[in-house]
């Protein structure tokens, strides 16, 4: 494609692919978007970040997908959104006027080397892979989970010492590129109000805590927004959520990035998981790539909306 609007938004795109779609919507949006290099990935590997952004010192709402890189629709819906904002700028009044208040951060492929991984080989093993590409010191197993890496009850239940498991927390909170450059960007930024990371299988949406039973102190407020961003999901398609916290909702998960990014104090931190509910899992066929971006950014607009109000 020699634009964004020739891009094929309905098939799954390798790395390359995605990279140049990226750099040519920043060409064609210069004034609104931007491409920042938060760290490098262990296969050095840029970790790039869209920046959308109408004016100097906003504060921030975050958006990740791919961290768990066989989890294919969710950078394919990442690529959608990073259209659906420049298109919808100007136009839609709510989106508008987010972005005349706020800046949107998406990182669409959070875990590149796992990500190139699930692509660039030929097995369905490899095509499941989930985790980071680092080696583990005195282990033949490859690789993270960059969702039980994060400071926040690291190392406790819902996550596991050993390096050959999917859920292997590394050995220490942040040991992950992918994850610390994250963490220095939040740090950094100092004002970010929403962190979304895009997940899937199981149709959730998800707050904190996973690590703990001890309810999130917004818990209500929380719940309440969760209720009314599915059923705005709901709407479109008839695609039904469930919600709650992650303990009691999906699995007790230690070290996971929601449960950092609101202790950090970004109240409105959330966890989506996308389509389906195990029917296809992680191999979603591509027909459903716009479908499924579509209803979850109604969602995203009812998150990114209520924090605006607060
Ligand atoms: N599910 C998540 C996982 O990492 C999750 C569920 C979400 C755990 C948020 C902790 C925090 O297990 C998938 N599909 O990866
Ligand atoms: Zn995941």
């Amino acid at each position: 494609p020699r634009s964004t609007d020739d891009f094929v938004y309905t098939t799954y795109h390798n790395l390359n692919s995605i990279n140049s779609f990226m750099d040519m919507l920043v060409a064609e949006n210069s004034n609104l978007v931007s491409k920042i290099v938060i760290g490098q990935s262990y296969e050095n590997r840029p970790l790039n970040v869209l920046k959308f952004s109408t004016g100097a010192n906003r504060p921030g709402m975050w958006i990740d997908t791919g961290i768990h890189s066989r989890e294919w629709v969710t950078q394919a819906s990442g690529i959608w959104f990073a259209k659906k904002i420049v298109t919808d700028y100007g136009r839609d009044p709510v989106l508008t006027d987010i972005l005349n208040n706020y800046d949107i951060f998406l990182e669409i492929v959070t875990n590149p080397d796992g990500f190139e991984y699930t692509h660039s080989r030929v097995s369905f093993k490899d095509r499941m892979w989930r985790k980071t590409r680092k080696p583990n010191s005195g282990s033949s197993c490859v690789g993270v989970d960059p969702n039980r890496n994060w400071d926040a009850g690291f190392g406790g239940a819902g996550s596991s010492g050993n390096p050959c498991t999917e859920t292997y927390r590394g050995p220490s909170a942040h040991s992950e590129r992918e994850v610390k450059a994250i963490v220095d960007f939040v740090k950094s930024h100092g004002k970010l109000k929403a962190f979304v990371s895009i997940h899937s299988y199981s149709q959730m949406l998800l707050y904190p805590y996973g690590y703990t039973s001890t309810p999130a102190k917004d818990k209500p407020e929380l719940h309440e927004l969760a209720r009314t961003a599915v059923s705005a999901l709901q709407s479109l398609y008839n695609t039904r959520y469930t919600y709650g916290s992650i303990i009691t909702t999906i699995y007790q998960a230690s070290g996971g990035t929601i449960d950092w990014t609101y202790n950090q104090g970004i109240k409105y931190s959330y966890t989506f998981e996308l389509r389906d509910t195990g029917r296809y899992g992680f191999l979603l066929p591509a027909n459903q790539i716009v479908p499924t971006a579509e209803e979850t950014w109604l969602a995203l607009m009812a998150i990114m909306e209520h924090t605006r109000n607060n």
